[in-house]
């Protein structure tokens, strides 16, 4: 017989683990299923080289535990991604969580039971659990996508998505590397192998617009005078809009003379971190002239670091308009492409024909590799949820409901899918992922610990309250020019079959805002979620 659970989590990174915390202190039995070796979700499968925080690290950790932030010292403003992991691990030690994880245990399907109100999941080796309460901690960008190219299996070397990262060190000294994607992971990975390949080949498909990390350790008296001001960093990071660190400048780019706002952009191309993109003049991502201003600055930038005018102009992006793609951060990116061991590819000029047994065949060329590297993304915020066969009420598949896109209630639960919550889903306000997951969890806690208190057993959104909530999330994207491009952002991947229309697929208001409106859901006792049930009086 299938054992039995008060809650199913799926998923062991951030927002898995601080929801085992908090099943536990409701004293409910919990199980944890993780397809991983350990804890950490995006910072235990993205190991690639390079792999490091572009948000600033301090800002990026829980915040929930005061002896956690007393005891833990960062070392550098943007952590690498070891230093990340062996964080979560300390937090996975510190709260005994791995005991209530069961790991190498990848979900193969979730279905909700009428008769008993439980959920079945089965894992991929067949076993089979019941819960009452499903949680999903899936991740939105933990679905890695391998390119649509012909041949792809064919490659005779050595192959990595950067995903799926082995855990022992890869050398690169005397290889010839090929890296294929140039997002905000190809671009941390492509100058890290820039440094030892023998040669290093960059196919890039659509340029990016990239901006100066300008990471730094962090000294000591430093780290002292962090956690000193970790208070006020926290209450900062919930009252932003996406809760970064970074704010708009609260006037539009034209409202300031040329030589001014020049000047504001030099100086925020010469800070560290996100500034550049959220710390920007608010019209920015609205207003298209002021979108072709800071872009042609930019453009300037990359045509000074680049010394081949024809390679600099290739690094330029012609479809899209600065910050309305996810910038990548970089460190010496630009400057990778004045050494003469790197190559760039434009794939749009030579589209690639094929992978094969010694390398990739493009429209004018045959390349030969030992290492192919795949920087190609993720199938990202429902793909996680579409590889898992979800089915609700009355058999009803879960893949087949979003088909077009998702329908949510406050981005955290479905009509006909009851006792199911979603953690860091979509609808959601995305931006600084913790700060979200902290409130994300708790809020869910907070549902959960009412329907248990309550003796409410079933607890699930009407379609009308979806169907609004998502309305509004289209609505606020309306206006927004990162809605006008193709990007992970707007649900497209041209390697997965229906995925070529773009889609609302995240909150774009405030994040302030999110957690108001789902707040005052909580404050109405969560009548949207219990509507079946009489109120108590
Ligand atoms: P992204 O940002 O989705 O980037 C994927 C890259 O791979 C991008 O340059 C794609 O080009 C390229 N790509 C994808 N498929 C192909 C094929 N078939 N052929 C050639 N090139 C291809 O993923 P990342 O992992 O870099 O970053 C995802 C997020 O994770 C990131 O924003 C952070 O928030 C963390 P395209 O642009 O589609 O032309």
């Amino acid at each position: 017989m299938a054992q039995h659970f008060d809650a199913i989590v799926i998923g062991a990174g951030m927002s898995g683990m601080y929801q085992l915390i908090k099943l536990r202190e409701l004293g409910l039995s919990t199980r944890v299923f993780e397809a991983g070796t350990n804890v950490g979700g995006t910072w235990y499968w993205n190991r690639y080289p390079g792999a490091r925080f572009d948000s600033e690290t301090y800002s990026y950790q829980f915040s929930f535990d005061k002896e956690l932030l007393e005891t833990w010292d960062w070392k550098e403003h943007f952590a690498p991604q070891p230093e990340t992991l062996s964080y979560l691990n300390h937090v996975a030690d510190k709260y005994d969580l791995r005991r209530d994880i069961q790991f190498r245990s990848r979900v193969k399907s979730a279905h909700y039971q009428e008769k008993t109100n439980t959920w079945l999941v089965t894992l991929e080796d067949g076993s089979e659990y019941t819960s009452h309460f499903l949680i999903t901690a899936v991740g939105p960008l933990s679905a890695p996508t391998m390119p649509a190219i012909p041949g792809v299996k064919d490659f005779k070397g050595t192959s990595y998505h950067t995903a799926n990262w082995p855990h022992e060190p890869v050398k690169f000294e005397g290889k010839r590397v090929a890296v294929i994607g140039t997002g905000a992971t190809g671009v941390q990975t492509i100058q890290e192998v820039a440094k030892t390949a023998k040669t290093l080949t960059v196919f890039q498909r659509t340029p990016n617009w990239c901006a100066p990390l300008l990471n730094r350790p962090i000294t000591p008296e430093e780290m002292k005078e962090i956690r000193a001001g970790y208070p006020a960093l926290f209450q900062r990071c919930m009252e932003t809009f996406s809760c970064f660190i970074h704010t708009p400048i609260q006037k539009n780019t034209f409202e300031v003379p040329k030589e001014e706002r020049e000047k504001v952009w030099e100086e925020l191309y010469n800070s560290p971190g996100f500034g550049i993109w959220l710390g920007n003049f608010k019209d920015m991502l609205m207003d298209r002239e002021a979108n072709a201003a800071i872009s042609e600055f930019v453009a300037n930038k990359i045509r000074q670091r680049v010394k081949d005018p024809v390679t600099a102009e290739k690094l330029i992006p012609k479809n899209h308009g600065f910050g309305t793609r996810r910038v990548p951060m970089e460190t010496k990116y630009y400057e990778v492409y004045n050494q003469d061991n790197v190559k760039l590819v434009d794939i749009k000029e030579t589209p690639i024909e094929c992978i094969n047994a010694t390398g990739i065949k493009t429209s004018n060329a045959q390349y030969d590799f030992d290492i192919i590297i795949f920087a190609t993304g993720f199938d990202a915020i429902t793909g996680s949820f579409d590889r898992i066969d979800f089915r609700g009420v009355g058999g009803e598949k879960l893949r087949d409901r979003w088909r077009y896109g998702p329908e949510t209630y406050l981005g955290m639960s479905t009509n006909n899918f009851p006792n199911m919550l979603m953690l860091v889903g979509p609808h959601m306000a995305l931006g600084n992922i913790p700060r979200t997951i902290e409130f994300n969890v708790e809020w869910v806690t907070g549902l959960v610990k009412f329907a248990v208190d309550n003796k409410i057993d079933r607890i699930e959104p009407s379609a009308e309250d979806v169907q609004k909530w998502t309305d509004h999330v289209k609505s606020l994207g309306e206006g927004n020019l990162a809605f006008e491009v193709d990007s992970w952002m707007t649900g497209v991947n041209s390697n997965v079959e229906g995925k070529q229309v773009r889609i609302i697929n995240r909150y774009s208001g405030s994040a302030p805002e999110w957690r108001r409106l789902c707040t005052e859901a909580a404050a109405r006792g969560y009548t949207e979620f219990c509507r079946k049930m009489p109120v108590a009086a």
